[in-house]
């Protein structure tokens, strides 16, 4: 980690901590703004965040409502990076990509950020969110003309929920790419093939890969 994202991730606990959403929330932005950390940077120091909440919580060392408050201070963050989102991307390059969670998977942080890595690679990005069932993705990736799926799991459950659903949308929409991804891949991704999984930091290089 750069020691700019050492000092937000400080910055930001101690915000936190002291149950002060808008200092957090204004910490963040001002670090992409003034340039000490990119919007990728940001999310990664984000996501480790919340990655060390979980665990203190699963420890017995933070309280349930504490996680949640920490979720919904990262969120806001995420949310309001999205004009800066706009200001960085580069011109459009003509892919477009839809982006959601399989039914009745609620971890949407990551894919939310997912979302913002693709803009900020040039892609036009619709990102439809958590718990969508799988014939509302396949129209909606019709009525958008999306080159490209993107699907995320957090949990081991809904990894194994997301083969299926996968199956199902691939023999519907044959020439559209889909890739997955999310802390459940992370743990175990058997029976995926590698092409399909996907990894953040590659997302700048993929256009090639569609169309
Ligand atoms: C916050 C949180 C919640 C929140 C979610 C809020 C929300 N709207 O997102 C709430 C409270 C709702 C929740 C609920 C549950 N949770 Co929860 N949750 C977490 C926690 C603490 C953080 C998740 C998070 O936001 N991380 C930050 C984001 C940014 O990280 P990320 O999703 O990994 O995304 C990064 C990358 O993976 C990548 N990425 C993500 N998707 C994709 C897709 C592609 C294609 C690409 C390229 C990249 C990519 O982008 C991000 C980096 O930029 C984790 C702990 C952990 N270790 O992850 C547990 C965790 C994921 N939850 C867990 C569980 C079990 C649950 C519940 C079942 C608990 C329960 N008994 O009710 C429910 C399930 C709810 C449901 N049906 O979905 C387990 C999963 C265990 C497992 N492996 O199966 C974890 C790991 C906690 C644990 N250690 O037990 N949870």
């Amino acid at each position: 980690m750069s020691e700019a994202a050492d000092t937000l991730r400080t910055t930001l606990e101690m915000h936190i901590a002291a149950h002060d959403r808008f200092a957090a929330v204004t910490a963040a932005l001002d670090a992409v703004r003034t340039g000490a950390i990119t919007i990728p940077g940001l999310y990664d120091t984000l996501c480790a965040l919340m990655v060390d909440v979980g665990a203190s919580w699963q420890a017995g060392e933070t309280e349930v409502w504490e996680e949640h408050y920490t979720t919904a201070t990262v969120r806001t963050i995420v949310e309001a990076s999205e004009p800066l989102v706009a200001e960085r991307a580069p011109a459009p390059i003509g892919r477009t990509v839809v982006l959601a969670t399989p039914p009745d998977e609620y971890h949407d942080l990551g894919l939310r950020m997912a979302a913002d890595r693709f803009a900020l690679a040039g892609w036009t990005v619709h990102l439809l969110g958590a718990n969508v069932p799988a014939d509302e993705l396949i129209t909606a990736v019709r009525e958008l003309a999306a080159d490209a799926i993107v699907l995320s799991a957090s949990t081991h459950f809904h990894r194994l929920g997301l083969r299926p659903y996968v199956d199902e949308i691939a023999a519907a929409l044959p020439d559209v790419r889909i890739w997955v991804g999310g802390a459940a891949f992370t743990i175990e991704a058997d029976g995926w093939a590698r092409d399909m999984l996907l990894d953040p930091a590659s997302i700048p290089s993929l256009a090639e890969q569609v169309g």
